[in-house]
């Protein structure tokens, strides 16, 4: 799949006072930790500060949306991020956990409209992983929290007024003319 994640427009979002979590997986932990370094960064240079970011570990990716599901319900956060980094074995594994984990994150997302987003690593090695967590080809993590904002920003946007909603949509068409200009320039990911 080739593509690169949009860069969050600073100004589309007013962080303060929202909190958000991360839910990552222990498996191949020290992959896991950088991509939440990663998300940590994107929220700190978004202006939300370090005490309204909770980070919940979880045994590995195939827990993620059931973490998620939990945060979620407690209404506390305006975003959670779930990161982890499934590697294909020798078996077939690999693939049940990464389907169940998106499709669990979707699913969360959907039935709590809490933004709940995907910043899993799924690789054929070790190597193309670590390249995704802050290597050559990005941070999964920080794409993650970025993603996590901005629909943050946006959810919010359509439920205080009309106009906020108008304004959400001209940023993200502007966000999407971006993004696809840097889908142009970028290579296979
Ligand atoms: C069991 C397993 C395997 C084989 N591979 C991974 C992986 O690459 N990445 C990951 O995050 N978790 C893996 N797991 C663990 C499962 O996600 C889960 O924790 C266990 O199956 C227990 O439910």
């Amino acid at each position: 799949m080739a593509g690169r994640a949009p860069k969050l427009r600073r100004a589309a979002v007013r962080p303060a006072s929202l909190r958000f979590a991360i839910v990552a997986a222990r498996f191949n932990e020290r992959i896991t930790q950088r991509l939440v370094s990663g998300a940590r960064e994107a929220f700190q240079s978004a202006g939300v500060g370090a005490d309204a970011v909770e980070v919940h570990w979880v045994p590995g990716s195939f827990e993620l949306p059931q973490a998620a599901s939990h945060l979620a319900e407690t209404g506390r956060f305006a975003g959670i991020v779930c990161v982890g980094v499934v590697i294909r074995g020798q078996t077939p594994h690999f693939e049940h956990v990464a389907r169940e984990a998106a499709s669990g994150i979707r699913q969360v997302a959907l039935a709590t409209g809490i933004p709940t987003t995907f910043g899993l690593i799924t690789a054929l090695t070790e190597e193309q992983a670590w390249a995704r967590a802050g290597g050559d080809v990005g941070n999964r993590g920080e794409e993650a929290a970025e993603a996590a904002l901005h629909m943050a920003d946006w959810v919010r946007s359509i439920r205080n007024d009309g106009k906020g909603a108008e304004r959400a949509g001209r940023r993200h068409a502007r966000l999407s003319q971006a993004t696809r200009g840097l889908s142009r320039s970028s290579g296979t990911r």
